[in-house]
């Protein structure tokens, strides 16, 4: 080790390290943390030095924002997700600390490429797609906003699985994102908590004559804690993720032991570690399986005491300031088994009385809903409830009680009906509890993701509980980060804003306004242009590595990447590329932009015809991809294992962004306000935030088709009949006849039958053909307007320019305004 030291200096964006001392810091961890030396270390080995070096800058930070957090006594919110889609850490705590420069340097000089020690990091992928990733945003832009925040969770041992293609088809490996350790993680091993599962409850008389419920558990389990620090932009906050690993707990395993029951005890053990093995891969679908329900309640028990510990330690058991210190959001219903679980606390263990338990409760959790699709729903049965959870389960019908005999009945008396309809209890040949009930009774707060989905939440989802409560519900349009989805992703276009509109964009979003004076500048939309052919020629090996197809990077890069789902219509985009295929074969001469349709996208194991719709888009693409007669005016890829790191090498690429779910379905969307951001033109439904990025970028800038919301409703109630779309459009009727040929699948007619098949007899419930026929018209706009050099790279640009209301920072100041209610706390 050198003697030459800087690491005991805090860092922040004031005094940026040099490279210079940043070299001195990953030598000596090469040597005094990784244990080897200069000319033997391996690629990850460098890594892992470069991210030790990283750490003490990090830990700076965290010490001194906790210390400042405690000091100050600051009112924080606590993100409750089941959800973390954080991708890698490296390049954005490099970014945020201000050190990507330096680091790059320094590397060099020691003979590495940053970028490609990059690539030595796992994503970590604790979560399944849109949901998890805006926490992950969310918790950026917190700590950039120098706001008092933890986010809460899971430690999946394994994240989202890894797909592959055999044969075209996906198959599903683990991931081990942590198999050799993470660099960025501290186990917090004296943070430790205990929860209890399963077991009876018992009623019992205190000395007063008080009734008490004693819930006596079956089983105990161990929360240990795992941080992450979440480092903010330039300097700022660096809050916690805090992220839960169940373990066998000790005291339970002492009486098997002593009773000689070895064995026993490490099953017990395997059962206990079963809790957070891994992340259910599941997007929008409920399955209602017990280790689910376990999971939930195992990290909001955890969390919840955790909190209650910190808050102790500065109230002691004055319980009076809790509303004013503490606010948990709810990320969807996931987590909504808190409620119970702090009237539990509150009620059981700290001996209040209910009135007062539940008006803490009431101004402490918000809950945002994500979802409208029944599917998502969260219902457990009762039955399993009251095995899990016997207390929890009592509580809530104690709250239900209340709730229909105080509310319900003063405002609608004796309407069964209106009781029957908003009961948290679903009546029936299975009970239900109904966890969307729960949490809108139990929260001061409810939001939708947009303004359209915030409307039909009100209007079709809770219409009810809105004429009881119309304050409590508002809406919070989503955002993403643009630190990670602009400046590190985007290094191109990065600098060029930089010149352009000043530095202080990746903080302040809307700065990106003034790039629209430049939207006619000849010599910017040279730059522009040029700097997405380059990210296209990026991509394009990007692509040629991972599937070994050669594509053309002048052609238009057309990205669908987002999980698959029928409501997301891949099927309609794949329809579509059958027809321009057709129109080709018919006419070898068939005017058209070339181009590349780039898919990404994981199927939930377990539904079958979102993987029969890979398995088609694969099969398809392999037909076109080799016919010569196309002459590369169509190429189509799937590009495997669609994730985070990914997504950051694909959206600076893309020419257009397909976001084309049935209107109505998709609650928002964040993949469409990345691609926007990084100049792709979106060719949209108007669904979720399509609409409100098409009121942004205005409508020469963004190609909008198909039903509307009342659209498709009012086509629903007169009855949609799907055969009628095939049977008048002889298009339609060709490529879905085309799919059960053995055409694309030589030998096997009827493999690819699936789409054709639920489009048809299935009655195409997301109106796919429906929409048909607008959707090749936008397409056929698009052609249009990139035949166009210079009035392309206008809308290019001006989606850049008009997008800065989809920060998170904008959507992070909005939960504060209108349901937070918290201050920054500046740290040094
Ligand atoms: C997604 C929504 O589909 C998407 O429109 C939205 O932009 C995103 O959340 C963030 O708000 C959802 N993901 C899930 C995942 C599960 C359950 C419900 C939803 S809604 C597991």
């Amino acid at each position: 080790m050198t003697n030459k030291t800087t690491s005991n200096k805090p860092t922040t964006a004031a005094q940026p390290l040099t490279a210079e001392q940043l070299k001195e810091r990953i030598v000596r961890h090469l040597h005094a943390t990784l244990g080897t030396d200069l000319n033997k270390a391996s690629p990850q080995a460098w890594w892992r030095a470069t991210c030790a070096a990283v750490n003490e800058s990090v830990f700076d930070g965290l010490r001194t924002t906790q210390r400042e957090h405690y000091e100050q006594d600051t009112r924080a919110v606590h993100y409750f997700s089941l959800e973390y889609l954080m991708g890698r850490l490296f390049s954005n705590n490099l970014h945020n600390l201000g050190l990507y420069q330096s680091a790059k340097q320094a590397l060099a000089e020691l003979g590495h490429d940053i970028t490609e020690l990059e690539e030595q990091e796992e994503d970590m992928a604790l979560g399944n797609g849109g949901l998890g990733r805006l926490a992950a945003c969310f918790i950026d832009s917190l700590a950039t906003m120098n706001l008092p925040a933890v986010g809460y969770g899971i430690h999946y041992e394994h994240g989202l699985f890894q797909q592959e293609f055999q044969a075209g088809r996906q198959i599903e490996r683990p991931d081990s994102w942590r198999e050799y350790g993470n660099p960025w993680e501290i186990c917090r091993p004296e943070s430790v908590q205990e929860v209890s599962v399963y077991g009876y409850v018992e009623t019992v008389y205190d000395l007063q004559g008080r009734m008490k419920k004693v819930w006596h558990p079956g089983r105990i389990i161990k929360g240990v804690p795992w941080d992450i620090p979440v480092v903010g932009y330039h300097g700022s906050s660096v809050n916690v993720l805090r992220l839960w690993e169940s373990r066998a707990s000790d005291f339970f395993n002492w009486d098997v032991f002593n009773s000689g029951g070895y064995v026993d005890a490490s099953r017990e053990n395997i059962e206990a570690e079963t809790i957070s093995k891994v992340l259910y891969p599941n997007d929008e679908t409920e399955a209602g399986k017990e280790l689910r329900l376990i999971q939930q309640y195992f990290f909001c028990s955890c969390s919840l005491k955790d909190m209650i510990r910190r808050y102790k330690r500065a109230h002691g058991d004055d319980w009076s300031q809790f509303p004013q210190q503490v606010v948990i959001q709810l990320n969807d219903t996931h987590p909504a088994v808190a409620i119970p679980e702090l009237m539990r606390i509150l009620v059981d263990r700290a001996d209040m009385v209910w009135d007062e338990a539940w008006a803490i409760c009431q101004q402490v959790f918000a809950y945002t809903n994500h979802t409208l699709l029944p599917e998502a729903l969260e219902s457990w049965s009762v039955r399993m409830f009251e095995k899990v959870l016997p207390r929890h389960l009592e509580i809530i019908y104690e709250i239900n009680r209340r709730f229909l005999l105080e509310q319900v009945d003063v405002r609608w008396p004796g309407d069964n009906d209106k009781k029957r309809k908003l009961s948290i209890i679903e009546e029936g040949h299975e009970p239900m509890v109904r966890m969307g009930h729960l949490s809108v009774v139990g929260s001061f707060r409810v939001n939708g993701v947009a303004e359209v989905h915030s409307k039909l939440v009100q209007s079709d989802l809770f219409p009810e509980m809105v004429a009881l409560w119309p304050d409590k519900f508002t809406n919070v349009t989503n955002g993403v980060t643009p630190r990670r989805w602009l400046k590190a992703c985007n290094p191109r276009l990065s600098s060029m804003l930089d010149r352009l509109v000043g530095t202080e964009w990746p903080t302040d979003l809307k700065r990106l306004s003034k790039l629209a004076a430049y939207a006619d500048d000849v010599k910017v939309q040279d730059d522009f242009m040029a700097i997405k052919q380059q990210n296209k020629a990026d991509l394009a090996k990007v692509i040629n590595e991972l599937t070994g197809v050669a594509v053309d990077p002048a052609a238009i890069f057309d990205i669908q990447i987002k999980r698959l789902h029928e409501y997301k219509r891949q099927h309609l985009n794949l329809l579509h590329i059958l027809a321009l295929y057709r129109r080709i074969l018919q006419n070898p001469d068939y005017d058209m932009v070339p181009r590349v349709f780039i898919f990404g996208a994981k199927a939930a194991p377990g539904y079958k015809l979102a993987k029969e719709i890979i398995y088609a888009i694969n099969k398809v693409a392999e037909k076109i991809n080799h016919d010569k007669r196309v002459k590369d005016r169509i190429k189509v890829v799937f590009m495997p294992n669609y994730r985070v790191t990914l997504a950051e090498k694909m959206i600076p690429a893309a020419d257009v962004s397909e976001q084309i779910s049935t209107a109505g379905k998709e609650a928002s969307g964040t993949g469409n306000m990345k691609l926007a951001l990084n100049g792709a033109i979106t060719v949209g439904t108007l669904d979720g935030a399509n609409i409100e990025i098409a009121e942004e970028v205005g409508a020469d800038n963004i190609a909008i088709f198909g039903l509307t919301v009342d659209e498709v409703k009012d086509l629903h109630r007169s009855g949609y009949h799907s055969r009628d779309y095939y049977h008048n459009n002889p298009e339609i009727k060709a490529v879905l006849d085309w799919l059960e040929t053995d055409y694309f699948t030589p030998g096997k007619p009827g493999e690819l039958s699936a789409i054709k098949h639920s489009l048809l007899e299935g009655g195409d419930p997301y109106l796919v053909l429906a929409d048909f026929e607008a959707y090749q018209a936008a397409q056929q706009q698009i052609d249009g307007w990139y035949r166009d050099k210079a009035g392309w790279a206008k809308k290019a640009i001006m989606n850049t320019a008009c997008v800065g209301k989809f920060t998170s920072d904008r959507s992070i100041q909005d939960y504060v305004d209108r349901v937070w209610q918290l201050k920054p706390c500046h740290v040094d």
